[in-house]
């Protein structure tokens, strides 16, 4: 069996990138086979808890209030409206429900409150609860493990380099801090990137190398390909050919060979045979429903059709991992410490992100 690695280098996991497509594939599925059933596949429903009007400047994202999208932005959604979708999410064939707030961070509070009664009622679902809130305290992980959170969200989006040229609000190491802080915690860890934005394949593999670097490696590896929103930084990038996924997705599997990978954002863009390449090439999650956040992605009645065409089944809640076991607030251990997470502002300025900023100005 391959053992896991945690030692890549860049010039080991680019030389894996660059093979012929066909060796590629050949050990990708390989491997793919060694540590999971290659017909059974994850469906996630993403749920967008909290909208828009995001301060952060991340160059791709669509939420953040500076530039100018068609987003519709809200206040923190009910728990009773978070359960009627969760129970709606199982219905049509979803094991986990991942929560997205657009927050720079969590801060401790009637809201943070909510969102822990949100992952308390899901996990009494018998679904895995994934949530993305933004950076996050161990206090604030241990809070959200005591509810019964399965797993946390938060990526690197792409290499230590490349970053200074996405984002200018926080800093790559303050995404380390907090993936550090929710492995300090029982849930498991959910960390990818993005591919399309105009980064090297230097940067993939750069980012390949950090993700892999972790030890223990994240439990889930989103690898998504950017949706370009207009009105953000990156609205003019084209989007990249079907075979960049697939070899996005069959390097991820190499060098991490226990995760499960997450063919995430793009999948609109993408012909059933591409993501059939990419679910042999070892992808074993998607994300269902016919929206991500706030772009669109493949209705849910389409992609059952494709997995009865792959004779392709959805993996069970908990297959991985057992279910936490949620404690009420009333028998908390853990108090809310009234803080927020400490983070490092850069502070450096990067251009396409001004410009979309100023574009925006002039249009209100
Ligand atoms: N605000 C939280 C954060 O940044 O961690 C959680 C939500 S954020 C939208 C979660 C992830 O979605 C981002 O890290 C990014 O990888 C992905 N994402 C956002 N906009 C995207 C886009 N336009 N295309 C592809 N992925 C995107
Ligand atoms: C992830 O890596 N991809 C998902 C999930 N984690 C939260 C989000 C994709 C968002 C795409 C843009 C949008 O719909 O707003
Ligand atoms: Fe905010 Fe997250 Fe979007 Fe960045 S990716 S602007 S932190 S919602």
């Amino acid at each position: 069996m391959s053992r896991v690695r945690h030692d890549w280098t860049k010039q080991e996991i680019l030389d894996i990138y660059n093979k012929p497509m066909m060796e590629l594939l050949y050990e990708a599925a390989s491997i793919h086979r060694e540590h999971h059933d290659p017909n059974t596949v994850q469906v996630s429903t993403l749920l967008s808890i909290k909208t828009g009007g995001c301060p952060e400047d991340c160059g791709y994202c669509p939420q953040a209030a500076r530039y100018h999208t068609d987003i519709e932005g809200n206040d923190l959604m009910s728990v009773s409206h978070v359960k009627a979708q969760a129970l709606r999410a199982k219905a049509s064939g979803s094991s986990r429900v991942c929560m997205g707030a657009a927050w720079r961070n969590v801060k401790d509070g009637p809201e943070f409150d909510q969102v822990l009664e949100m992952v308390r009622t899901i996990n009494k679902l018998d679904m895995e609860v994934c949530c993305t809130l933004g950076m996050l305290t161990e206090n604030q992980a241990q809070r959200l493990a005591e509810a019964g959170l399965y797993a946390y969200n938060h990526n690197l989006d792409t290499s230590e380099d490349y970053y200074k040229d996405i984002i200018s609000t926080r800093a790559f190491q303050d995404r380390l801090d907090t993936i550090d802080n929710v492995r300090k915690s029982n849930v498991t860890v959910c960390s990818g990137g993005i591919i399309g934005m105009g980064e090297k394949l230097e940067d993939r593999a750069g980012m390949l190398v950090a993700l892999a670097s972790l030890n223990p490696q994240p439990e889930s590896v989103p690898i998504n390909a950017l949706v370009a929103v207009e009105g953000t930084p990156m609205e003019d990038i084209e989007p990249i050919a079907i075979w960049d996924m697939i070899r996005m997705v069959a390097t991820t599997r190499i060098v991490m060979p226990e995760t499960q990978v997450r063919l995430s954002a793009g999948r609109t863009q993408m012909s059933r045979e591409g993501q059939a390449m990419c679910f042999f090439a070892g992808a074993n999650s998607i994300f269902a429903g016919d929206k991500l956040l706030t772009t669109p992605n493949p209705d849910v009645n389409e992609d059952m059709e494709m997995f009865r065409l792959l004779g392709l089944n959805p993996q069970k809640p908990f297959t991985k991992i057992s279910q936490p076991k949620t404690v009420e607030a009333s028998e908390s251990k853990f108090q809310s410490l009234n803080e927020k997470p400490k983070w490092s502002r850069p502070g450096h300025t990067i251009e396409r992100n001004e410009l979309a900023k100023q574009k925006a100005k002039l249009t209100d």
